[in-house]
């Protein structure tokens, strides 16, 4: 019989458990406008989301923080920068990667100094996303368990 999630304790958990999948994650994509990105953080709600390339690669991620950190001029906001500048020239690319296999431990320390880590293959496809709030979870259900 095999067993479900519900039923599986921390030491037998992989991030395949827990990672939101790929179809669930809200993205851009590396030629994208500022704007573009701008408009997927605002209504989506998150603080950052991952970057993709044309063949769904992982290349980075861009936060709400970056997009308005780049219009900042001396005096004002320069918003024709949102339609001028693309993903990738104000994008981050060291955000903290893991593949699917990993263990529960080896995802719980990719998400102490990240709110999210994003889970790739071999060949840097995109398989999803690892958050913070999953892996609290988790650690939640076992504390009152034991
Ligand atoms: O829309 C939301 N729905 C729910 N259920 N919770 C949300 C939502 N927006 C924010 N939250 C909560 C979560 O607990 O606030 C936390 C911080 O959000 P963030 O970082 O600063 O936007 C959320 O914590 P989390 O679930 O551990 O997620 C950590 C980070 O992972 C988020 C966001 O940058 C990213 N993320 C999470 N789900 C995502 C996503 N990015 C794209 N698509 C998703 N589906």
């Amino acid at each position: 019989m095999s067993m479900t999630q519900e039923d599986k304790r921390l030491e037998n958990l992989i991030v395949e458990d827990l990672m939101i999948p790929s179809e669930k994650v809200a993205h851009v994509q590396l030629n994208n406008p500022l704007e573009h990105a701008l408009l997927v953080l605002v209504r989506s709600g998150y603080f950052a989301v991952p970057v993709l390339d044309t063949s769904y690669k992982l290349a980075g991620s861009i936060s709400k923080t970056e997009i308005l950190d780049q219009i900042l001029g001396i005096e004002r906001f320069e918003v024709e920068k949102l339609s001028e500048l693309k993903v990738h020239e104000v994008m981050k690319d060291n955000l903290p990667s893991i593949k699917k296999t990993a263990s529960f431990i080896d995802g719980l320390k990719t998400v102490i100094d990240a709110p999210f880590a994003c889970v790739v293959d071999e060949d840097g496809y995109f398989d999803g996303i690892l958050t913070r709030r999953t892996i609290l979870k988790e650690l939640n259900r076992e504390y009152y368990r034991r």
